[in-house]
C-alpha cells in the first residue's frame, strides 16, 4: 500500500522526496529529533501538544527545503513578479494545510500511527493565526494558495500582528473582546529573518537641498524604527513550487538618541525604544471603518515603507534602470489601505533616486493596480491632512503635487466643471476637517481598478466612481472572487473529498475544478445520492457535539442546520434572520398539536464577531442569545426549533461548520454585498444557499440555476426606490408583530433593544428588512418543502458542488494574472 501511495503521490507531484525524506521511518526520526532538539522534551515522554510542535518543525522543513528552490529559481529566472499587498491576511491553521499540499498528508499520518498518535488529533492543537477581520483578509489567504499552485512568481506582503482578531466572549449572551496573544506558544509556520530588517521613518520636517544645481526635497524624520521581517513559507498544491508570505514587525531601531542615554535618564530611553512595538502589535477590529487614528496610519506606512525598500532592493540586485520596473514588477493594492505605497514610491524615485518628476510619475502609473471590496461611500477610507502632515509631511506634499497636475488635467478635459473636479479630487476640501481620499488616489494612479464581482463593478461604474469610469472607462474591470478548494474541501470536509474523487474517477479536481462539473450526470443516481447523504451527515454529526460542547444545547441529526455565520453588520441582516426565527416560533406556539408534526424540524445556527465599537451589531448579538434561551427551554417546541449562537467564530469553525450545514443564508440588502465569498464555500460543500440576488451570488445564480436555491428579496435596482418610499411602503402585519414582541420585552431587556427595534421600522427601515420580509418567509418555506423531499435536497446539494468550479480562486487569480497584473507562471522543476 505504501508503495502504491508513493507512486500515486510522484505521479501527482514529481519527485516527491528532497534532501528530506519522507519514508515513515525518516518522517518518525524527524519528528522524535525535534522533540527532543526543538521542543526540548524527552522522545520517550511527550504529550499532544509538544507533538503537534514537533510535527510542524518537520512539515516546515520541508516548506523550507522547497522555498529555498523555488525563490533560487525565481531569481535565476527573473521573471515579472507580483507583489501582493494586503494589511489582512486569515490564514487559520497551516499543518494541514501544508501537508496536503506538500502530498505527504497520508504518509505523516502512517508515521505518526506507529508512534501512538493520531494526525487529526494533533492538527486540533494548532490555534488559528487571525491577523485579519473577515471575507477580505481570508480573500488573501484563498488567493495566496491558488498564486501558489498555479506557480506564479509572487510574494504576499503583510504585517506579523501579535495582537490578531479580538477573541469573542459571550457573557450572559453580551459580547466581550479579549486579546488574542496568538504567539504565546511559538510560531512554527514563520521564519525570522532577523537579517531582513528596513528603518522605517515617521514625523520630522522637509527641507530643500542642492545636487548639481537641481533642488531636491529632503525628509528629515523624527522617529525611526526598524521592520523586521518574519517569512511564511505558502505551498502550492500538486507543484513543489512555494511562495512566500513576508510579514513585517516593529522592533526599536538600531540607530539610538543618543541623547537620552547622556542624560542619564536611562530606563526612560529603554521603555521609550520599546514603544517602537506598538506599531505592529495589533490589528485594528473594524472593518470598514476609519476613524483615523494615528496608530493605524502608523501601521500602513510602515507596512507599505518596508514592503517598497524589499521590493526596490530586489529590483536593483538585477537590474539598473527603473524604467524596466514596469517589466519585471506589478503591484496589488488590496483595498485602500496600503495606498500610500504610491506617494511612497513618488518619493522614493523622485527624493532618493532623483528621477524627474515626470519619469517618476510614468513608472508609477504602469505598475499599480487596484482591487476595491466595498460599495458604500462611507466605508472609503479617509486621512486626515493635518494627521498626514505631521506624520509623513513629504508624503503631504507630494499628493498634492499629484492632486494639482491631475486636476489640471482633467480641467483640459472636462472644464471648469467646479463640483465635478471637487468630486474628482484626491482632497475633500468640504467639512469640519480636510481629507484625503484614499479611494480616489488609487483611482487616479493604478493602470486597473477591479471589482470583486460583475454587479459590483456596475456600482462602482455607476455609483462610487461614476466620475472616474467616464473618464477612463478602460481602466475598471471585475474579478470576481473565489474560495482556494484545497481549504475549503480538501482539508476541512475530506469524506466529501474522497467520495468526489471515488465518482469523478480522479483527483485532477483539486486542481482543476472545473472537472467538478462532471458530478451532474450522478446527481439523480441512487448509490452516489445515498454516499453522499452519509458523508453529509457524519458531518452534521461532528457539528452537532461541537454545538453541544459549546453551548450546551443538544440538537437533532435529522433537523435542517440553517446556518448564517459572518461579521455581525446591519446589511447583512442577522436581525432578519432573527426576525424570521421568532416568527417560526411564534407559528409554532399557535399551531394546533396535530399540525406541528408537519413542522420541517429546523436548528438555526448563527455565529460571528462584532466590531467593539458597533453598538448595533453587539445588540443583534445579545438578541440572538435572548430568543435563544426562549425558544431552546421552551418545552412545547422541543426539536422542532432550536437556536444557538456559536461564539468566536474563526476560520477553524468555518471548517466545522461549513461542511455540516444543510442550508446557508446571505442575505444582504441588494447592493451592499460586495462579493461575499461564505456563499462559496458553502456551495462548493453542497450546502444550499438561501439568498438575495446580490454580489456574487448573482453568478452564483446563473451557474447552478435558481431552482436549486432560494432567493429572494428585492433587486439592486429596486432598492433605492423603495427606501426613498419608506413608510408609504406597503406594512407587514407579521414583521410588526414581531418586532413589537421584542421591543415589549418578550425576551426580556426591554430597554436594551429599543433603539434595534427603531432600525427597522418604519422610516428607520434603511436596509428594507420589512420589505424583504414576506418574501424571506416564502423562501424559507420553499427551503422547508424541498428538505422534505430528501431525493431532491440531496440531487440540488450535489448539483450546488458541481457548479461551484467558478467560484475558485484559481480562476479569480488566472484572471488577475493575465488581465491585471501580465505575469506568467514560472514552475520550478524539481
Ligand atoms: N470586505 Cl471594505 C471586508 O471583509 N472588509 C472590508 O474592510 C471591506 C470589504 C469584504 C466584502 O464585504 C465582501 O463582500 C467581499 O467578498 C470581501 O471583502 C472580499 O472581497
Amino acid at each position: 500500500k505504501a508503495g502504491e501511495r508513493k507512486a500515486k503521490a510522484e505521479r501527482l507531484f514529481g519527485l516527491m522526496d528532497g534532501f528530506l525524506k519522507n519514508d515513515p521511518l525518516s518522517l518518525q526520526t524527524d519528528i522524535l529529533d525535534h522533540v527532543e532538539y526543538t521542543v526540548a522534551r524527552s522522545r520517550f515522554s511527550f504529550d499532544d501538544f509538544e507533538a503537534y510542535q514537533a510535527l510542524s518543525h518537520s512539515v516546515r522543513d520541508r516548506l523550507i527545503e522547497r522555498w529555498h528552490e523555488t525563490q533560487q529559481y525565481f531569481k535565476r529566472k527573473d521573471p515579472k513578479r507580483l507583489y501582493f499587498l494586503s494589511l489582512e491576511f486569515l490564514m487559520g491553521r497551516s499543518l494541514s494545510n501544508s501537508v496536503i499540499n506538500l502530498g505527504i498528508r497520508d504518509h505523516y499520518a502512517d508515521a505518526l500511527k506507529q508512534l501512538g498518535f493520531d494526525f487529526e488529533v494533533l492538527a486540533e492543537q494548532e490555534g488559528d493565526a487571525a491577523l485579519g477581520n473577515g471575507g477580505l483578509a481570508r480573500l488573501s489567504a484563498c488567493q495566496m494558495d491558488s498564486l501558489a499552485t498555479l506557480d506564479f512568481p509572487a510574494w504576499g506582503y503583510g504585517l506579523r500582528y501579535q495582537y490578531g482578531s479580538f477573541r469573542q466572549v459571550i457573557l450572559d449572551g453580551f459580547q466581550h473582546e479579549q486579546p488574542d496573544y496568538w504567539l504565546n506558544f511559538g510560531n512554527p509556520w514563520e521564519i525570522e529573518r532577523v537579517h531582513v530588517s528596513y528603518p522605517v521613518k515617521f514625523y520630522g520636517t522637509v527641507e530643500e537641498d542642492i545636487l548639481n544645481g537641481q533642488k531636491y526635497k529632503i525628509w528629515v524624520p523624527g522617529e525611526m524604527v526598524e521592520a523586521v521581517a518574519y517569512d511564511n513559507p505558502i505551498p502550492g498544491y500538486g507543484t513543489r513550487n512555494t511562495i512566500n508570505l513576508r510579514l513585517w514587525a516593529a522592533k526599536p531601531s538600531g540607530q539610538d538618541d543618543m541623547e537620552s542615554y547622556n542624560t542619564g535618564d536611562y530606563i526612560n530611553a529603554i521603555v521609550n525604544r520599546q514603544k517602537a512595538e506598538t506599531i505592529s502589535c495589533v490589528l485594528y477590529p473594524d472593518d470598514r471603518s476609519y476613524q483615523g487614528k494615528e496608530l493605524r496610519l502608523k501601521q500602513h506606512y510602515f507596512f507599505v515603507s518596508a514592503s517598497l525598500q524589499d521590493i526596490i532592493r530586489r529590483f536593483k540586485e538585477e537590474h539598473n534602470n527603473f524604467e524596466t520596473l514596469p517589466d519585471k514588477v506589478a503591484l496589488q493594492l488590496t483595498d485602500t489601505h496600503p495606498s500610500l505605497a504610491i506617494a511612497e514610491v513618488m518619493r522614493v524615485f523622485v527624493d532618493e533616486e532623483h528621477l524627474s518628476w515626470n519619469r517618476a510619475w510614468d513608472i508609477v502609473c504602469k505598475i499599480f493596480s487596484f482591487t476595491t471590496h466595498t460599495i458604500q461611500p462611507e466605508a472609503l477610507e479617509k486621512i486626515p491632512v493635518d494627521l498626514l502632515g505631521s506624520l509623513l509631511p513629504r508624503h503631504l506634499q507630494i499628493i498634492y503635487d499629484i492632486n494639482c497636475n491631475f486636476m489640471e488635467e482633467l480641467k483640459k478635459k472636462i472644464g471648469l466643471d467646479y463640483s465635478r473636479l471637487s468630486r474628482m479630487s484626491i482632497i475633500e476640501e468640504e467639512g469640519p476637517v480636510k481629507n484625503i481620499r484614499m479611494a480616489n488616489l488609487s483611482v487616479i494612479c493604478s493602470h486597473t481598478v477591479n471589482g470583486v464581482s460583475r454587479i459590483h463593478l456596475e456600482l462602482l461604474k455607476t455609483k462610487v466612481f461614476k466620475d472616474f469610469y467616464e473618464l477612463w472607462p478602460q481602466k475598471f474591470q471585475y474579478k470576481t472572487n473565489g474560495v482556494t478548494q484545497r481549504r475549503w474541501i480538501v482539508v476541512s470536509n475530506p469524506n466529501l473529498c474522497a467520495l468526489i474523487s471515488k465518482w469523478l474517477g480522479t483527483e485532477a479536481w483539486i486542481r482543476n475544478v472545473d472537472l467538478l462539473m462532471g458530478l451532474r450526470e450522478y446527481a439523480a443516481d441512487a448509490d452516489f445520492q445515498q454516499e453522499w447523504k452519509l458523508v453529509r451527515r457524519l458531518n452534521k454529526i461532528r457539528l452537532a457535539e461541537y454545538i453541544e460542547a459549546m453551548s450546551g444545547v443538544k440538537v437533532s441529526i435529522d433537523a435542517m442546520f440553517d446556518v448564517q455565520i459572518k461579521r455581525i453588520h446591519e446589511y447583512k441582516r442577522q436581525l432578519l434572520n432573527l426576525i424570521g426565527i421568532i416568527h417560526r416560533y411564534d407559528c409554532i406556539k399557535n399551531m394546533e398539536k396535530s399540525d406541528r408534526r408537519k413542522v420541517v424540524p429546523r436548528v438555526c445556527i448563527i455565529g460571528g464577531k462584532a466590531a467593539p465599537g458597533y453598538e448595533i451589531a453587539k445588540k443583534i448579538i445579545k438578541l440572538c442569545h435572548a430568543v435563544a434561551e426562549k425558544i431552546n427551554n421552551d418545552p412545547g417546541v422541543g426539536d422542532l426549533l432550536k437556536l444557538v449562537f456559536i461564539p468566536d467564530y474563526n476560520v477553524s469553525v468555518a471548517e466545522l461548520v461549513v461542511p455540516g450545514s444543510d442550508l446557508s443564508q446571505h442575505i444582504s440588502t441588494a447592493g451592499y454585498e460586495a462579493s461575499g465569498t461564505g456563499n462559496m464555500k458553502f456551495l462548493m460543500n453542497g450546502c444550499l444557499l438561501l439568498a438575495t440576488a446580490d454580489g456574487s451570488t448573482v453568478e452564483i445564480i446563473e451557474e447552478i440555476g435558481e431552482e436549486n436555491m432560494f432567493i429572494f428579496g428585492a433587486k439592486v435596482h429596486e432598492v433605492p426606490t423603495l427606501r426613498d418610499k419608506g413608510s408609504a411602503r406597503k406594512p407587514s402585519l407579521q414583521f410588526a408583530r414581531i418586532v413589537r414582541m421584542i421591543r415589549e420585552g418578550y425576551f426580556g431587556f426591554k430597554d436594551y433593544f429599543g433603539s434595534l427595534c427603531d432600525a427597522v421600522e418604519g422610516n428607520g427601515d434603511f436596509y428594507l428588512l420589512e420589505h424583504d420580509f414576506e418574501s424571506y418567509l416564502e423562501a424559507q418555506a420553499s427551503a422547508d418543502k424541498a428538505f422534505v423531499d430528501q431525493k431532491r435536497w440531496t440531487q440540488m446539494s450535489i448539483l450546488s458542488t458541481a457548479g461551484s468550479g467558478k467560484f475558485s480562486t484559481d480562476r479569480t487569480i488566472a484572471e488577475y494574472a493575465e488581465s491585471t497584473w501580465g505575469i506568467e507562471p514560472c514552475k520550478c522543476p524539481f
